[in-house]
């Protein structure tokens, strides 16, 4: 038996442009009560406290929504995060919209801060955007540039408030001052969906994209396998897994910003438990669950808990 799991339930919605991510965690709860499991009753949980209410402000920078709460929220993340690290837990943070992901990589970082990190970022979208270069200034579509601490300035489309300025700095350094992660240490699955300030930085940072087609062109395994060989002097992996990257015509349209030809389920758990097999994963992340926008009832909460309880079932493993 490995190291115990923590459920880290991060209930947050405000760097999403779209209400209802927020929801996505009782969604896949409910789902798996639906499925008679008791998989939520078998760990240890912990809730993050949330500041939700803070959508109702709207007199705020448009070139970063609600950033002082997403830093405020991200560092509640970083913190259950580390703490749990720290207490030889292995966390799978549950969180309503992508932002998450920086307060969770702050965490590790925080928590490992002489290693490599190495980030399987499982996405539909490469979320590399900065307060300089978003269309749409919603916070879940930059928690890579601020890990990376890289804003792609020779890019830049927006004015960006001295204030909002100050934020997004405090928000490059949650838990550690200075970059989480380095582009060469980052790896894509799924992305298809990008902005032209995106694919600039995706080759100018040289970050590697396996595609769908790619990954099914060339072998699942195959794609995995040549990925962790390129992440050999990572000694800490993490996965952060959004689910649109999964095929919405396929699967659901029940997440903020669906996107076609993605992934299968089954595709999703089997590159998941390939890099589990490294043994050098510590945490995993699921993130953009939004039942308010499923047309088939709660089907992208049932799939995510497919998932789940796939990947947790690889996590607990009895190690030889
Ligand atoms: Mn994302």
């Amino acid at each position: 038996m490995g190291k115990a799991i923590k459920l880290i339930k991060n209930r947050s919605d405000i760097g999403a442009g779209t209400r209802g991510s927020d929801l996505g965690i009782d969604a896949i709860e409910i789902a798996a009560i639906n499925k008679n499991s008791d998989y939520f009753n078998q760990f240890e949980f912990e809730d993050v406290k949330t500041h939700n209410e803070s959508i109702y402000d709207k007199n705020r920078s448009s070139s970063a929504k609600r950033i002082e709460h997403v830093v405020e929220q991200c560092t509640r993340v970083c913190n259950a995060v580390k703490k749990n690290l720290e207490g030889n837990y292995f966390p799978i943070v549950l969180s309503g919209d992508h932002s998450s992901a920086l307060g969770t990589l702050s965490g590790i970082k925080a928590a490992y801060p002489e290693q490599n990190i190495g980030v399987f970022w499982i996405d539909a979208h490469a979320d590399l955007h900065s307060p300089y270069t978003s269309p749409s200034g919603n916070i879940h579509g930059m928690p890579l540039s601020a890990a990376l601490g890289d804003d792609n300035l020779s890019c830049q489309n927006n004015e960006v408030p001295a204030e909002t300025q100050r934020h997004w700095e405090d928000m490059k350094n949650i838990g550690y001052k200075g970059p989480k992660v380095l582009a060469d240490n980052l790896i894509y699955f799924g992305v298809r969906d990008t902005e032209e300030e995106e694919d600039k930085q995706i080759e100018k940072l040289h970050i590697k994209n396996y595609k769908v087609d790619e990954v099914r062109f060339r072998g699942l395994q195959m794609c995995v396998a040549e990925a962790l060989s390129k992440l050999t002097h990572c000694e800490v992996l993490y996965i952060s897994f959004d689910v649109d990257s999964m095929d919405c015509d396929m699967i659901s349209y029940g997440t903020g910003t669906p996107v076609p030809k993605g992934f299968d389920q089954y595709e999703i758990i089997a590159i998941i438990n390939q890099i589990i097999q490294t043994k050098k994963v510590v945490c995993i992340e699921f993130v953009e669950v939004n039942p308010l926008l499923d047309t088939k009832g709660n089907k992208m909460a049932e799939t995510a808990f497919e998932v789940l309880e796939a990947i947790t079932s690889e996590l607990i493993l009895p190690i030889e």
